[in-house]
């Protein structure tokens, strides 16, 4: 068989059921042929951010695939993959690459020499029957270990080579790191000796779908919890022991709790210094349990470390805690619990008139507040996009279910969110897929609108328009005085409706949540949904320092 077939071929073994990407790639064709879906996208990178989604909301089960042309496809791409990888997303990347004899010659783009940063795993295959052992080494790496990008280049003259038939290619397999006994009984007893521990949970847990056991933990500890962004949803935040969440804007109980701990204990975390996540208070004894190792003793000092899935890490620790614990209440959840429901009323209360705000121009907190509270929460996965919709929207999205928030930000693309409420909506068709962004974050994928509409991904995409780069005023003061610098401009309701989707603009406080509701009806009816609700220039965040 030629070489392309095979590509197919193993992708289908591996569980593939649909392809993104975009021309010109011979694997498009030989997908179809093999009865793959084929999704057609209009730029890469939202093509990549789809397959991202897929990703996280399988857990990686099911294996985000996109695929692009040599030249302007992988050079075009490349966002898509950088973003896949600084989240740590597991997604096979599958480029064309220039006929070998020119293939390292200036100014041809090389694949595999360019992506090398972005990916775990980076291959370009030579030759054709090679094909089968290099596709066995990405699903390998992108199955297992760290999830991050797997990148596979072929190019364009080893397509039609010939691959010895049968094709003997089996699924690869998928396992589990389980930790060190000797560490594990040391956070155990450093996590029942501390007075006042404090959970954090990244995204490892929704990775090993190990929300029963952080809970577990959590209630024998009687120990508050708060996640990552990455993390957020893997704690139910209606739960008495829960802190809220959010990246860099929070709840105040995030803030309080973490600088009141004595004992921090990050689960399925990178602990990554970033913008985009809580710092971690000076002066704390640090439990670490991550699956890579790369990421102990990086940004955050850690005397204890526990290596490993964060399911088979939290299942020994719960069956260590219990052995210590004896059955015995800890005594502190009455107090703790008080504390928490005391202080998140008093911050509710601080953000309530924004959040409730008759105001014109409508308030973002508004327009979020009456979408919480409109929406299936159960069987709703919203995304936020970079700048302040996302500082808006994480502290005061209420995640009640695993994996209904996709959470993100080690890089902030502008523009990530769409794909991946696409993506969402591909893995989870039933579920309300949802993201919130911006007027500047539009103008980077908004084209790709038309991609939810032509491949029938109904999502619901709820935008913020205050025309404007609103984050940025504080620091382009000048230049927004002389040259306008931070205005931008557009209808946006009208490109959705000239796309063939539902479009509505908003500006009454009372419209919102009758249009929220017109929108999910006319997802259900397959149309994908942009409602542009027009917003002040609100740089207010919950932010603590
Ligand atoms: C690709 C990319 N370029 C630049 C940025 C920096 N950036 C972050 S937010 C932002 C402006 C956001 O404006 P908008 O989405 O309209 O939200 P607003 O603050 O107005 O509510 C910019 C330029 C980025 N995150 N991503
Ligand atoms: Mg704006």
């Amino acid at each position: 068989m030629k070489a392309v077939a095979a590509v197919a071929e193993i992708l289908k073994r591996e569980g593939t059921t649909f392809l993104i990407g975009y021309p010109v790639n011979p694997i498009i064709e030989a997908a179809a042929q093999a009865d793959i879906r084929t999704i057609i996208v209009r730029q890469e990178r939202t093509g990549l951010h789809m397959a991202d989604a897929v990703s996280r909301i399988t857990s990686g089960q099911k294996i985000g695939v996109f695929t692009m042309q040599h030249g302007p496809g992988s050079e075009n791409a490349f966002g898509g993959v950088a973003q896949a990888y600084g989240d740590s997303v597991p997604i096979v990347v599958l480029p064309g690459g220039y006929p070998r004899r020119i293939t390292n010659i200036p100014p041809n783009f090389n694949s595999f020499i360019n992506y090398r940063n972005v990916t775990k795993w980076c291959e370009q295959v030579v030759v054709g029957d090679a094909v089968p052992d290099a596709m066995r080494r990405a699903f390998t790496q992108v199955k297992n270990g760290r999830p991050r990008p797997v990148l596979v280049e072929i190019p364009v003259d080893v397509y039609q080579e010939e691959v010895p038939e049968p094709l003997g290619y089996k699924a690869t397999p998928r396992t589990r790191v389980a930790p060190d006994p000797d560490a594990v009984t040391e956070a155990a007893r450093i996590l029942v000796e501390a007075e006042r521990p404090v959970i954090y949970a990244g995204q490892g847990v929704h990775y090993a779908r190990a929300w029963q056991q952080l809970r577990e933990l959590a209630e024998l500890l009687e120990a508050p919890v708060t996640t990552s962004l990455e993390g957020k949803s893997a704690f139910p935040e209606n739960h008495p022991l829960s802190l809220g969440s959010g990246g860099r804007s929070i709840p105040k109980t995030v803030f309080e709790f973490l600088k009141g701990s004595d004992v921090i204990f990050g689960i399925g975390c990178s602990f990554s210094t970033t913008n985009y996540g809580v710092a971690m208070p000076k002066g704390k004894t640090i439990v670490h349990s991550t699956i890579d190792v790369a990421d102990l003793n990086k940004d955050v000092v850690a005397e204890h470390a526990v290596i490993g899935d964060a399911g088979l890490v939290l299942d020994a620790l719960l069956a260590e805690v219990r052995d210590r614990l004896k059955s015995k209440p800890r005594g502190r959840k009455a107090e703790v619990t008080r504390q928490i429901a005391a202080m998140k009323a008093e911050w509710l209360a601080q953000w309530m008139p924004k959040l409730t705000s008759n105001d014109k121009p409508l308030s973002p907190y508004r327009v979020i507040w009456d979408l919480l509270r409109t929406v299936d929460a159960a069987n709703t996965i919203i995304t936020h996009d970079a700048g302040s919709p996302r500082d808006q929207l994480s502290p005061f999205w209420e995640s009640t279910h695993p994996l209904t928030y996709i959470g993100w930000g080690k890089t902030t693309q502008l523009g990530y969110g769409l794909g991946l409420a696409m993506g969402a909506k591909l893995a989870k068709p039933d579920a309300l897929c949802i993201n919130v962004w911006g007027d500047a974050a539009i103008g980077f994928t908004g084209m790709d609108f038309e991609t939810a509409v032509r491949e029938r991904i109904p999502i619901l995409s709820i935008l913020l328009n205050n025309f404007s780069m609103a984050i940025e005023l504080p620091i382009m003061k000048t230049a927004t005085e002389k040259y306008r610098s931070t205005d931008i401009s557009g209808h946006y309701a009208d490109m959705a409706k000239a796309f063939g989707g539902h479009g509505e603009r908003l500006s009454e406080p009372g419209e919102i949540i009758p249009a929220i509701k017109r929108g999910i009806a006319k997802t259900r009816e397959g149309i994908p949904v942009l409602l542009e609700f027009i917003t002040e220039k609100e740089i207010n965040f919950s932010i603590f320092k």
